[in-house]
């Protein structure tokens, strides 16, 4: 069976406000298995590419802004139904309405500051993890800790 595995990454203000810890809990205890992560500032292109479907949005500039405004903590956890189950623990996009037990309900305040990305589809989670991480750590089984790959 394919291996199921989803691409996370703890945005801006989630690594500013020291939620990596945390966050990365939640994924564990949930049951998920964490297969790489990668703490980077993102440029203006790969932050537009990423979120290439809103470019049309009123606030896709802002978006961009604050996704390039400090360090994001990219991950790629591997799992049973590993979207479905990472959108249930993130939580609603709008932090108003997710609900407590949430990323998003419990440490986030508004739209514009929403902690942490989770990919929605299988075929957004391939292409956001092939664009934060390589062509290795992108097919499984490939375990990227300490610098040491084992697959
Ligand atoms: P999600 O992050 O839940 O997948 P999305 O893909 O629709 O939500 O939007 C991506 C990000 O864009 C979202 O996390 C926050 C921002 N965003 C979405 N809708 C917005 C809005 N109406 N105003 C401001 N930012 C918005
Ligand atoms: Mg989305």
């Amino acid at each position: 069976m394919q291996v199921e595995q989803t691409f996370v990454m703890v945005k801006p203000d989630g690594v500013r406000r020291g939620l990596i810890g945390p966050i990365i809990s939640r994924f564990e205890q949930k049951g998920f298995e964490l297969a790489a992560i990668s703490l980077r500032t993102i440029d203006r292109q790969l932050a537009e590419q990423h979120y290439g479907e809103l470019r049309e949005k009123p606030f896709f500039g802002e978006l961009v802004d604050y996704l390039t405004s400090g360090p994001v903590c990219a991950m790629i956890w591997r799992g049973r139904h590993a979207v479905e189950n990472a959108r249930a623990i993130i939580g609603r996009t709008n932090p108003v309405e997710a609900g407590p037990g949430t990323i998003r309900g419990d440490y986030g305040m508004d739209i514009s500051g929403n902690i942490v990305h989770g990919s929605d589809s299988d075929a957004s989670a391939a292409r956001e993890i092939a664009l934060f991480f390589n062509r290795e750590a992108a097919s499984p089984p490939v375990h990227l800790f300490g610098g040491t790959v084992v697959g």
